[in-house]
């Protein structure tokens, strides 16, 4: 097993636009379990490659089911170059992310999408979805434009938030 670092707000590596997978070799699959391994080990459920430092349009989600509500690797979605041909609905959900730890906000999505996405061997797929995963979906794609979701409260939200990170931020140092 192998992990990667997780790059937190508000490191400018974040705002990074991803460039499209075109080599879908031993290299790529290699790093995409060792991308796997780092959500699992950090408890996330989603995870974009610009947050481990790699410039690359590759998003993994896995969602918890079944009765234990555990992550199961059989449940992972690797997409890869995802392009949304479809959305539609609104929807609002208090989401969180591993690059800003301890954070929760209500944020505004489409409920349903439709995108277009490649496997981890290059395979054309298209999948229509709605609720959490394509919240999640739409999260991670974010991160593939450079955009964090806190990027999308209001004003005043946006300035709290801040207050508060760099307060926690600064708490979290005087600990170390
Ligand atoms: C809905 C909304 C957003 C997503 C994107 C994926 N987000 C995550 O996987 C976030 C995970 C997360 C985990 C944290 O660590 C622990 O809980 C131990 C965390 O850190 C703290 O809260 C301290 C923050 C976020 C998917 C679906
Ligand atoms: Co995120």
């Amino acid at each position: 097993m192998s992990t990667l670092k997780v790059i937190t707000y508000p490191n400018k590596v974040l705002k990074n636009i991803s460039s499209e997978v075109k080599k879908f070799d031993n290299l790529l699959h290699k790093f995409l379990d060792n991308m796997f391994d780092t959500m699992i080990l950090s408890n996330g459920i989603g995870l974009a490659a610009i947050q481990v430092a790699n410039p690359i349009r590759v998003l993994l989600i896995c969602l918890p089911s079944g009765e234990e509500d555990e992550q199961k690797k059989e449940d992972l979605l690797e997409i890869i170059n995802p392009i949304v041909i479809k959305k539609s609905g609104s929807i609002f959900y208090q989401e969180g992310c591993l690059s800003v730890p301890g954070f929760y906000e209500e944020i505004e999505r489409f409920e349903s999408i439709e995108l277009e996405y490649q496997d981890r061997y290059g395979t054309k797929h298209t999948l229509q979805t709605d609720d959490l995963l394509s919240i999640a979906i739409q999260h991670e794609i974010d991160h593939l434009d450079g955009k964090l979701f806190i990027e999308k409260l209001p004003y005043a939200r946006r300035k709290k938030f801040e207050k508060e990170y760099k307060k926690a931020q600064k708490e979290k140092k005087k600990d170390n």
